[in-house]
């Protein structure tokens, strides 16, 4: 039985924040971000709101250049303690709904309602239900995404922004006329490289060859070729934010065939990557776990300085790992990332990934 999954994201969030405690705000081209410093200011915008988007102002842009757009827009600093009080209330209103629930940083979060609804159309009734809910209590609205998993549910609430709600029945048909850049992890660079093998729309990636989607990308042409199916994962995590991500496997018989074991590492390594992928977070930590024919389990882990989320490494460095047990047969092995980071002040993420 397919699951029903909602992907919540607030509308320009920040700034729809200070438009509630500040009614002189109303209409008004508002961006928040460092000072513009009338035009010489460094720094970046944070976000802005609808108004000041009709501007071609956008998040991540640098200040001067949001400044030169419209000069006349009201420049904020983030107030960051307003965004997570009313992130605290939204939060609780989400949770409410849903049998499980997994909040994505300040302003938005995966819902599991499977079993709270009956079928798409009562999914329909519980967003509309939900958007009134916080938009009596907190005078804000939000876009919903509605589909069988995670993957396309976000892209979901994004096709329909502002205040819109995207229901997704058929996966497939969604997401083929879509350009390959909505898929999560697809940056200009993959999209340059996609674009060199003629594919522009995730339907034309759908009918490329998986193998040499692999080929051409290593384990990401997987993801690639997985999204592209709209497969994604449903699941949908009670614990809030997790704190790793790990995957393991025995052997069916012992093994010091390091051939195999590498090869197994590339597997793993593509799912964690895939995982970290969708649920959009970056690590500082990979371990492995490995436990001999005899039962005895070692651990071994590598923490870099700063966050990292680039595919191959997990599975390099998972390998550099594993090298202390060459000669040995081994029954199982475990890959892990760890001390993960889930902020999304940083849409770069996304081109961290290509
Ligand atoms: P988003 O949900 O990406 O953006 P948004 O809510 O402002 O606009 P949209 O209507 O398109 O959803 O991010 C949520 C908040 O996170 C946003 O209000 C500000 C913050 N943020 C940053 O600080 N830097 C960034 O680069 C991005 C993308 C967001
Ligand atoms: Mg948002």
């Amino acid at each position: 039985m397919n699951k029903i999954i909602f992907h919540v994201d607030m509308d320009c969030f920040f700034a729809a924040c200070e438009e509630v405690v500040n009614k002189d705000l109303k209409g008004k081209s508002v961006v928040i971000g460092s000072d513009p410093k009338e035009g010489k200011g460094r720094g970046v915008v944070a976000t802005c709101n609808y108004a000041a988007r009709a501007y071609g102002i956008h998040s991540a842009m640098p200040i001067s250049k949001a400044y030169r757009l419209n000069k006349n827009s009201v420049f904020l600093r983030p107030n960051f303690k307003l965004y997570s009080r009313v992130s605290t209330n939204i939060m609780l209103i989400l949770k409410k709904y849903s049998l499980n629930f997994q909040k994505m940083g300040l302003d938005e979060a995966y819902l599991d309602v499977t079993g709270k609804v009956e079928d798409w159309a009562d999914a329909k009734i519980l967003a509309y239900k939900i958007k009134n809910e916080i938009s009596d209590k907190e005078k804000l609205t939000c876009s919903i995404g509605i589909s069988s998993n995670k993957l396309v549910s976000k892209i979901a609430s994004d096709f329909n922004k502002p205040d819109g709600i995207t229901l997704v029945k058929n996966n497939r048909s969604f997401l083929y006329p879509l350009k390959v850049r909505k898929l999560y992890g697809v940056g200009p660079r993959s999209e340059q490289k996609l674009k060199k093998l003629g594919i522009e729309s995730i339907g034309e990636l759908a009918n490329f060859s998986k193998e040499k989607l692999i080929e051409n990308f290593g384990t990401f042409g997987l993801y690639l070729s997985l999204s592209s199916f709209g497969e994604g994962s449903d699941f949908v995590s009670s614990m809030g934010e997790r704190s790793s991500i790990s995957k393991e496997h025995t052997f069916m018989e012992d093994s010091d065939d390091f051939v195999k074991v590498d090869k197994i590492i590339d597997d793993i390594a593509f799912e964690i990557f895939s995982t970290s992928c969708q649920e959009k977070c970056t690590f500082k930590t990979v371990s492995i776990k490995i436990r001999l024919h005899d039962f005895k389990t070692y651990t071994r882990s590598k923490t870099f300085s700063v966050y990292q989320s680039e595919k191959s490494l997990i599975a390099d460095t998972a390998k550099l790992l594993a090298k202390e047990f060459l000669g040995k047969k081994i029954r199982l092995i475990g890959v892990k990332v760890s001390s993960l980071d889930f902020s999304k002040d940083q849409k770069v993420l996304k081109e961290y990934l290509c």
